[in-house]
Parts: C-alpha cells; sequence; structure tokens
C-alpha cells in the first residue's frame, strides 16, 4: 500500500482480537485458499461458539414445541424460548415482558405492524412519513398500506452528505403524519440518525414514531423506553444471533389495540366455527410455531454481546471505520458513500465509476479473501438518488481488525489497478510538496 497513507489508530479502544477464537468460521479460507476476512456484516453476522452452543445444546437436550406440552421437554423448551424474550426485553429496556413479539425478522415485524397497524389506523390522506435511505422493508409494506388504506407517504431527502435533511423533516411533518418510520442506521451509508429528534418532533406533532433497528441494535445501545419510541424492529441474524428470528417491540397499549395479522394456532384465546377471540400479548402475534430454537440461539447472542458492551462494540467499530475511510478516500476515483465516520456506525460503501461493483467483490474475495457486499443492498430508490446502480460495501462487527481493514485497501486498490487505465492513481502528496 505505498500510496497510501493512514491516520493513527487509537490501539486502547479496540477489542481483543482473542474474541474471534469465540467464532469459528473465521478461521475459513476462501476464494484462492486466503484466509477468510468477513465484511459481510450487514447482511448478516457470523455466531460465536457459545451461541452455536446454545442452539444444537436445545436439540440434543431439551427441544419440543412450545406452549403445548405438559410433558418435561416443552415445558423446558418453554422456559428457555420465553427467557429469550425477557433478554430481549432488558436488551432493549422495554417496560413489560409482552411488549417483546418474536418475529421472523425486521421484514416480518414492520409487515406486522403496516398490516395490523396500518390497516386499522390509516385513512385515505393520512402521511406516512419515511425517509430516502430506507431499507425496501420498510418501503414497501408501506407502499403496500398506502394502495389498501388510501394513505400518502412521504420522503425525507439527504443532506449532501449522507444524512437526513431534518429541515426537510420539519416540513414533511404536519398534521396529516400519522406515523414516521424510520432507519435508525442506514444500511448502506451508515449514517446514524437522529432517533432521539425525530421521535420528540413526531410526537409533539401526534404521530407514532417506528424505528428500523436492524442496523443499530446489533452496533450501538438501545433503550425504548428512554426514546419512548412506538414501535422497534430489529432482527437476530444481524447480531449474531440464528436466522429467522427477529423482534417486534411495540408499546403495550397499541399492541393491546391492534388486531392479529396472522391467524393460526397459539393467537387464539378461543375458537369457534365462525369466530375466534384473540390471544392476551405476546401470543396474540405469535401464530402458528415459533422461531423456537433461533430465539433461544438470540437470547445467548445477547448474552455475548452485553458481556462485551454495545459501548465497547461502537468504540470498535469507530477505528475500523475511520481506519478505512481514512485509507479509501485516497483513491483517485473512489467515491465514498455517506458522512464522515463520527456519523456513522461500522460500514463503509463506495462506487467507482468505470468498475462494476461486482468486480470489486469477485476479486476481493477470490484473490483477497474478503468478502464484501455489491449490489444495491435492498436500497434502490437511495441508490437512484445518488446517480449510481450500486455500490460496494465493506461492514465490520467486533471480531474484524484493523489489519483486515489494511487487507480490504490493498485489494481495492489492487482492483482499481486492474481495471483502470495505467497512471490514473493519484500518489498522494508530501504535506510540504
Ligand atoms: N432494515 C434494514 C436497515 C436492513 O439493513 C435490513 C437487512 C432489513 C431491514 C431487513 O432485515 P431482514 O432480517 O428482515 O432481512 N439488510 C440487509 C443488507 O443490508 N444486506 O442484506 C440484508
Amino acid at each position: 500500500m505505498s500510496t497510501i497513507e493512514t491516520a493513527a489508530v487509537d490501539r486502547t479502544a479496540l477489542l481483543p482480537a482473542s474474541l474471534r477464537d469465540d467464532f469459528p468460521i473465521l478461521s475459513e479460507q476462501v476464494g484462492d485458499r486466503q484466509p477468510l476476512v468477513f465484511f459481510d456484516n450487514a447482511a448478516s453476522t457470523q455466531r460465536p461458539r457459545q451461541v452455536i452452543d446454545a442452539i444444537s445444546g436445545v436439540y440434543e437436550r431439551t427441544y419440543a414445541n412450545v406452549h403445548r406440552g405438559i410433558h418435561t421437554l416443552s415445558e423446558l423448551s418453554t422456559e428457555q424460548y420465553e427467557r429469550a424474550r425477557t433478554k430481549v426485553q432488558q436488551f432493549i429496556g422495554a417496560a413489560r415482558f409482552h411488549e417483546i413479539v418474536f418475529t421472523q425478522g425486521t421484514t416480518a415485524s414492520i409487515n406486522t405492524v403496516a398490516r395490523s397497524w396500518g390497516d386499522a389506523r390509516l385513512r385515505p390522506g393520512d402521511e406516512v412519513l419515511l425517509s430516502v435511505m430506507e431499507h425496501h422493508s420498510n418501503l414497501v409494506p408501506w407502499q403496500q398500506a398506502a394502495a389498501r388504506t388510501g394513505a400518502v407517504l412521504q420522503h425525507v431527502p439527504l443532506t449532501g452528505d449522507g444524512r437526513l435533511d431534518m429541515d426537510a423533516f420539519d416540513r414533511l411533518l404536519t398534521e396529516r403524519t400519522k406515523l414516521v418510520a424510520v432507519v435508525a442506521v442506514s444500511n448502506t451509508l451508515g449514517t446514524i440518525n437522529p432517533i432521539v429528534e425525530i421521535i420528540a418532533k413526531a410526537h409533539a406533532a401526534g404521530a407514532l414514531v417506528l424505528v428500523d433497528a436492524a442496523q443499530s441494535a446489533p452496533h450501538l445501545p438501545i433503550d425504548v423506553q428512554a426514546l419512548d419510541v412506538d414501535f422497534l424492529a430489529f432482527s437476530g441474524h444481524k447480531m449474531l444471533g440464528p436466522s429467522g428470528v427477529g423482534v417486534l417491540y411495540g408499546k403495550e397499549t397499541l399492541l393491546e389495540a391492534m388486531p392479529p395479522f396472522l391467524g393460526g394456532g397459539s393467537m387464539i384465546n378461543e375458537v369457534r366455527l365462525d369466530r375466534f377471540t384473540p390471544a392476551a400479548l405476546p401470543a396474540k402475534f405469535e401464530a402458528g410455531t415459533p422461531p423456537i430454537v433461533p430465539a433461544i440461539g438470540l437470547g445467548a447472542a445477547i448474552d455475548y454481546l452485553e458481556d462485551i458492551g454495545l459501548g465497547a462494540i461502537h468504540r470498535h467499530e469507530l477505528q475500523l471505520t475511520r481506519h478505512a475511510y481514512a485509507a479509501l478516500s485516497q483513491i483517485e476515483g473512489l467515491r465514498l458513500l455517506g458522512p464522515a465516520p463520527e456519523h456513522r456506525t461500522g460500514l463503509v460503501s463506495f462506487a467507482f465509476e468505470r468498475i462494476h461493483a461486482h468486480e470489486f467483490a469477485q476479486v476481493l474475495n477470490d484473490q483477497f479473501g474478503v468478502a464484501v457486499r455489491a449490489g444495491h443492498h435492498c436500497t434502490q430508490p437511495l441508490h437512484a438518488l445518488l446517480g449510481i446502480a450500486a455500490s460496494t460495501r465493506a461492514s465490520f462487527y467486533l471480531y474484524n481488525t484493523i489489519e483486515e481493514v489494511d487487507r480490504l485497501v490493498e485489494g481495492v486498490l489492487a482492483v482499481t489497478r486492474m481495471f483502470a487505465p495505467k497512471g490514473r492513481q493519484r500518489k498522494r502528496r508530501k504535506p510540504d510538496e
């Protein structure tokens, strides 16, 4: 990396590299027999041995369906499943156990609110205020709800550096706004949005707030009571837990008033041939056999994260992000998306005019062992606004190291040299030149 100068790293802010030993998959080789550098954590993270053991422990010793039997295994599984709910409750600071609904993931959580709350509450002309940086799973369910109810969607635009334009937010928030549904951290830009301010302003305007915490729950401490947020959605698989489980938090009064979304077993109190009465919370929103083992695995993931501390995880990621940002911003022709590292969590996305994101991802994987995501990351409208079809995204987590970031930069530089005409790389000028 002879042409790149990197800023000093505060090594005291880094987590010990020894925690990598907890993640068996990190010693795999990929591509052309390269040690794996896993930088696709915003899509899904890896799991530590503690989570893997919790999962296999259930299957080996205690598995049965929950809330159904009075036999020993069903009681044990039920107890573990409900203990996981308590862990989630404490993790996000919810006041009540039954405000935690296990879903299949963030997408399912948002769809539940759109279907249940949206269909019951939205009237023609009511507005739902979203942002242009939303993931498709916080856009499409509202487009569908708008089509069903006649509600109108509004979108907060961006500032030039990829943050929410809060002046525009103030203008778009009106007495017609019934819900503000916004992402806490952008999965493409990494931007940390001012959720506290958004919630306070929305409530003052009489609107409810749904926060898509898919990219914040794994990386930043959260306290739903302090935030006074109405609905919160996140996924287990982005925070060291298994896929197939997510969380919908909702304030008790709201969830109580909402009709159930999915119908079936477990969500009922009583069923006749022509009608039913719904079960109490949270069962009302957990129709069918729930994600038993994934939820228990998520509980183990929360234990692991809490042992390390979300604050320490964020400090670690900030060092990696600063390092990556400083180095990548020196590569001529490479356009870094989103704000300065101080306003983002641990991810860096970029576009390069003459090289498609897939080329980066392919070469980084094959020749450097670096797993990144290339594409639109389920934020097509955001990419269209940025004037690009695709970007390359490196997203970090607690087990990533500064040396791995150096490997990424080395790989990106190699790709630009491979695909770009010779003589196009800028040699960084010394300060006295
Ligand atoms: N919201 C945000 C902000 C996300 O980043 C994602 C997934 C979702 C919602 C949906 O979560 P799911 O668990 O229901 O799928 N984001 C990504 C990503 O950035 N790359 O792959 C999945």
